[in-house]
C-alpha cells in the first residue's frame, strides 16, 4: 500500500521546503518537493533527497544510552527510558535544590519546527528556572543591525524576485544555502536582469553571476559607505521617498562626504571604478523605474564590525526608493512576518518569580563551560542539556569548547539522531525522532507560508520526538502544570495567533491537510514607509544605537584581524580565513551520510596561486592551518577562486570523520560582534604550511 504525507523540510535553510512523503508497507521510500508549492516547485536539494538515506541510516540512535567510557569518548551501553529519565531528573533536582541557573540548555536550529524546536523544551527549562541560552550563533549581529534601521526583520518576498532587473546578492551563495531564491534569480536573468555578486570568494554562486565584486572579508560597511556618497555625490537619489520616509538624511550626508571611493577601495581591496559603477548602476536602475534587489545573506555579518554592515546596506534602498518597488529593496530574513505566539509556546510566565536570571551567549560556550563560580557570572555550569545541535562541531574556537565539554564534573544530556562529535561527550545519549517520525509546524525566514508536517511513519526504534522526551521529564520531575500534558497537535494549533491579521483563518486541521498558508503582508512593504522602528522611518540615524553605545550613523568598524587592522599579528599569520557552508552539508548535518560526504570529498583549503607558490604548496598537498588558538590540516586546493592573502575551508566537517579529528573551528574565535553578540566565524588570521606533498603517481 502507498499513500504521500504532507511534510516540511525541518533543516535550517531560508527555503523550508514543502515536502511530499511516499510511504510503502510504513516505510519512507521518496521524499520530493511538492510541484505545487509557490517557492519549493517541486524541486529540493541534493541533501534532502536523500532523505530518506538519513533517516534509515546504519547509524541512528534508537536507544537510550549511558556513558561507560571517559568523556568525550564515545563509548555507551544501552539503557531503558525510564532509567534515562530517572537519572535526569535525580540529577537536575538535585543541581536545582542548589542553584538553578547552574542548568542550561544548549540548542539550535537542527529542526526549525515551532514544537521540535524551543517548544516544549523551553517549557521545562523555564519552569526549572535555569539560564537562559542566548541563541547568536547565526543571525543576531545583522538582525539586530536590520531591526535598528528597518524596524524588524522582514523585507522583499521572494516570490518576486524574478520581476528585479537588478540584483546584488550581497554575503550569500544562494546555489548552495538558498537554492529557491536563485532559481528565481535565474528567471530575471533569462528576462534581462543583471546580477552582481558581492563576496571576497568565487562561490558557485558569484561565478554565475554577470559580475563579481571580491572585497575583503569584513568591509562591507566601508563598501556601502562608499556607495552612499558616490549615490549622494551624483545626485541619485529619490529625494521625496528620502523627505517623506527616512530620518537623519542631512546627517547621513556630512558622513557619507567622508568616504571617497579611493579611500574605500583600499579600505575593501577592490578599484575604485568598481564602487563608481555600482553606485552608478544601483541608483540608475532606480532612476529607471526598475526594481533593483539585494538579497543580502550571512556572510557579511560573521565579523566585528556585521551589524554595523547589515545597517549600513539596509540604509542602501530608501536612499534610492528601491521601496517602491514589489520587487525592489533588501530581503535579508521574513522572519517577523509570522505572527508566532511564542508566550504560548515557551511559557516564559514558568519562570520561578523572583529567582535571579542569567543569560549565557551560545557563541561562547567554550569560555562559559570553563568559567567557575564568581559574583559576576554566577554558578558554574553544571548540566547542559544538548538538543537541535552539535556544538562541538560548530562552535568557535573548537579546543577550548571540547576542553569545557570534557570536564568531569559537567553532566551532559544530548538528545540526537546520531552520535555526533557532541554527542560523544554525553553522559546520558537519548534518540531523538527525525522529522519524517513527529508534527511540527513552522515558519520560516525565507518565503512567507506557515508550513505544517505531518509524521510520515513510525518512530524508529525507540526514538522519540524532543517533545515528548521534555514532557516526559517534567512529569518525572514531579511536575503537574496542564501545559506538560498537551499533545503536539494541541500545541501546534495554537503556534500562531489566530487574531492577528496575518495569520487570519489560520487552522491547524485545515493547515495539515493543505500543508501550507500564506501569511499576509503588503506586496511592497516599505512603498510607503511604515517601517517598524519609533519613527516609522528608515533611520539613516538611529538614536536606539546611540543610547546602545554605538555610532547612531553608518560607519565602519574593521575586523578584529586582518593585515590592516592588526599589522602585528598579520606578521605572524598573514592569511585571512573564512570557512562558509559546504553545498551537500547543511552546518553539521548530513557529513555522516556517505553519498553526500563523498561528493565533499576531504576537508580542503582553497588557496591562492601566489600564497601556495610562496609556501611551497602543491595542489593536493596536505597542509597544516593554524594559529594561536590551534590547527587542523586539509587537502590543499591551488585555486584563484579565492583572493591572494585569503583561504577558504568549506564547512562544517564533523570533527571525527576528518583524518585529524579536527575542522575549521579550531582557529576561530570567541570574540563577538559590535551588535547583537553574534559569532565572528570570519574574523581571523592564520598561517598556512605544508606537512605532506602529493605522491606523484609513477608513470607506465
Ligand atoms: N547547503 C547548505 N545550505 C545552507 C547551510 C549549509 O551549511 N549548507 N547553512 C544554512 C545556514 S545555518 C545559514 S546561516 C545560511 C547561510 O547562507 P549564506 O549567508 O548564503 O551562506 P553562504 O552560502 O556561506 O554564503 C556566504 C557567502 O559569503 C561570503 N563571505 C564570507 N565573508 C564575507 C564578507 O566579509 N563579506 C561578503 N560580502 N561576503 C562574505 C562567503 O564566501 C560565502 O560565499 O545557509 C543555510 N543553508
Ligand atoms: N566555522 C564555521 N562554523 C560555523 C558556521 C560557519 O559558517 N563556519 N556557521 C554557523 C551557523 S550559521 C550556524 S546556524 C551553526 C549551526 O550549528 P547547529 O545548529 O549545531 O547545526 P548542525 O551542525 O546542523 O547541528 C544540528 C544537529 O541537530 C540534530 N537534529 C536535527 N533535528 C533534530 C531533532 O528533531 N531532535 C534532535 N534532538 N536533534 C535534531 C542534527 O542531527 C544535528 O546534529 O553553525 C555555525 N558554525
Ligand atoms: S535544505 Fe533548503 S533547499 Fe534543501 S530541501 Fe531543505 S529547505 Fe529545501
Ligand atoms: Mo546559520
Amino acid at each position: 500500500m502507498s499513500n504521500m504525507v504532507r511534510g516540511v523540510c525541518p533543516h535550517d535553510c531560508p527555503d523550508t521546503c514543502a515536502l511530499q512523503i511516499t510511504v510503502e508497507n510504513g516505510k519512507a521510500v521518496a521524499v520530493k518537493g511538492d510541484p505545487a508549492h509557490p517557492t519549493t516547485a517541486g524541486v529540493l536539494c541534493t541533501k534532502v533527497s536523500r532523505y530518506t538515506e538519513r533517516t534509515y541510516h546504519p547509524d541512528r540512535l534508537l536507544y537510550p544510552q549511558k556513558r561507560i567510557g571517559k568523556k568525550g569518548e564515545g563509548k555507551f551501553e544501552r539503557i531503558s527510558w525510564d532509567e534515562a529519565l530517572t537519572c535526569i531528573s535525580e540529577k537536575l533536582t538535585e543541581i536545582a535544590a542548589k542553584n538553578p541557573l547552574a542548568i542550561l540548555p544548549y540548542s539550535y536550529a537542527g529542526t526549525m519546527g515551532l514544537l521540535q524546536g524551543d517548544g516544549m523544551s523551553q517549557r521545562f527549562f523555564h519552569r526549572i528556572g535555569a539560564s537562559f541560552l542566548d541563541r547568536t550563533i547565526c543571525a543576531t549581529a545583522g538582525g539586530a543591525g536590520y531591526k535598528y534601521t528597518i524596524g524588524s526583520r522582514i523585507g522583499t518576498d521572494t516570490e518576486q524576485t524574478q520581476n528585479a532587473r537588478l540584483i546584488i546578492i550581497w554575503g550569500g551563495n544562494p546555489i548552495a544555502s538558498n537554492l529557491h531564491f536563485w532559481t528565481r534569480a535565474q528567471e530575471a536573468k533569462r528576462h534581462g536582469a543583471k546580477l552582481i555578486a558581492i563576496d571576497p570568494y568565487r562561490s558557485l554562486t558569484a561565478e554565475k553571476c554577470h559580475q563579481h565584486i571580491a572585497l575583503l572579508p569584513g568591509t562591507d560597511a566601508a563598501l556601502a559607505l562608499g556607495l552612499m556618497h558616490v549615490l549622494i555625490r551624483d545626485n541619485l537619489l529619490d529625494h521625496d521617498y528620502i523627505a517623506q520616509h527616512t530620518l537623519g538624511f542631512e546627517q547621513l550626508r556630512l558622513r557619507a562626504a567622508e568616504w571617497l571611493p579611493e579611500q574605500v577601495a583600499i579600505v575593501c581591496g577592490i578599484s575604485a571604478a568598481e564602487i563608481e559603477q555600482l553606485a552608478r548602476e544601483y541608483g540608475e536602475s532606480a532612476r529607471r523605474g526598475e526594481a533593483s534587489l539585494i538579497r543580502m545573506n550571512y556572510g557579511v555579518q560573521r565579523t566585528h564590525g556585521g551589524g554595523m554592515a547589515v545597517r549600513n546596506i539596509a540604509c542602501l534602498p530608501a536612499l534610492v526608493g528601491a521601496w517602491r518597488h514589489a520587487a525592489g529593496g533588501v530581503q535579508l530574513s521574513l522572519s517577523d512576518a509570522f505572527p508566532k505566539n511564542t508566550s504560548f509556546l515557551q511559557r516564559p510566565d514558568l519562570f520561578p518569580a523572583g529567582q535571579a536570571q542569567r543569560t549565557i551567549n551560545m557563541s561562547t560556550i567554550g569560555d562559559a563551560l570553563l568559567q567557575e563560580a564568581s559574583a559576576e557570572f554566577g554558578p558554574a555550569i553544571e548540566a547542559l542539556i544538548v538538543y537541535n545541535s552539535n556544538p562541538v562541531a560548530v562552535a568557535p574556537e573548537s579546543a577550548k569548547v571540547a576542553q569545557g565539554f570534557a570536564r568531569e564534573d559537567l553532566f551532559t544530556v544530548v538528545l540526537e539522531h546520531f552520535q555526533t562529535d557532541t554527542a560523544d561527550y554525553a553522559d546520558i545519549l537519548l534518540p531523538a525522532t527525525t522529522q519524517l517520525e513527529h508534527t511540527d509546524i513552522h515558519s520560516t525566514y525565507g518565503h512567507l507560508y506557515m508550513m505544517a508536517n505531518n509524521p510520515a511513519i513510525a518512530p524508529l526504534g525507540e526514538a522519540k520526538p524532543n517533545t515528548e522526551i521534555f514532557r516526559l521529564l517534567a512529569q518525572k520531575m514531579g511536575w503537574d502544570d496542564s501545559c506538560f500534558h498537551e499533545s503536539d497537535d494541541q500545541m501546534a494549533s495554537q503556534a500562531f495567533l489566530r487574531d492577528d491579521p496575518r495569520a487570519a483563518g489560520f487552522d491547524w486541521n485545515r493547515l495539515k491537510q493543505q500543508g501550507w498558508q500564506k501569511v499576509s503582508l503588503p506586496d511592497a512593504p516599505f512603498a510607503h514607509g511604515d517601517f517598524a522602528t519609533p519613527s516609522g522611518k528608515c533611520e539613516f540615524f538611529c538614536q536606539r544605537m546611540q543610547d546602545d553605545g554605538l555610532d547612531p550613523l553608518p560607519t565602519y568598524i574593521p575586523p578584529y584581524e586582518s593585515v590592516a587592522s592588526n599589522p602585528e599579528l598579520a606578521r605572524e599569520f598573514p592569511l585571512a580565513m573564512i570557512s562558509p557552508p559546504a553545498r551537500n552539508f547543511l552546518n553539521s548535518t548530513f557529513v555522516n551520510v556517505q553519498s553526500l560526504r563523498d561528493v565533499e570529498g576531504e576537508p580542503h583549503l582553497d588557496i591562492h596561486p601566489q600564497d601556495a607558490a610562496a609556501r611551497d604548496i602543491g595542489h593536493g598537498d596536505r597542509v597544516r592551518i593554524f594559529n594561536r588558538r590551534g590547527s587542523f590540516t586539509a587537502k590543499a586546493r591551488v585555486t584563484d577562486k579565492t583572493r591572494a592573502g585569503l583561504v577558504v575551508g568549506l564547512s562544517i566537517w564533523w570533527k571525527k570523520l576528518a583524518s585529524d579529528d579536527k575542522n575549521t573551528n579550531e582557529v576561530t574565535s570567541q570574540r563577538l560582534t559590535d551588535m547583537g553578540g553574534g559569532p565572528t566565524f570570519y574574523d581571523l588570521l592564520v598561517q598556512v604550511e605544508k606537512v605532506q606533498a602529493v605522491v606523484p603517481a609513477v608513470a607506465g
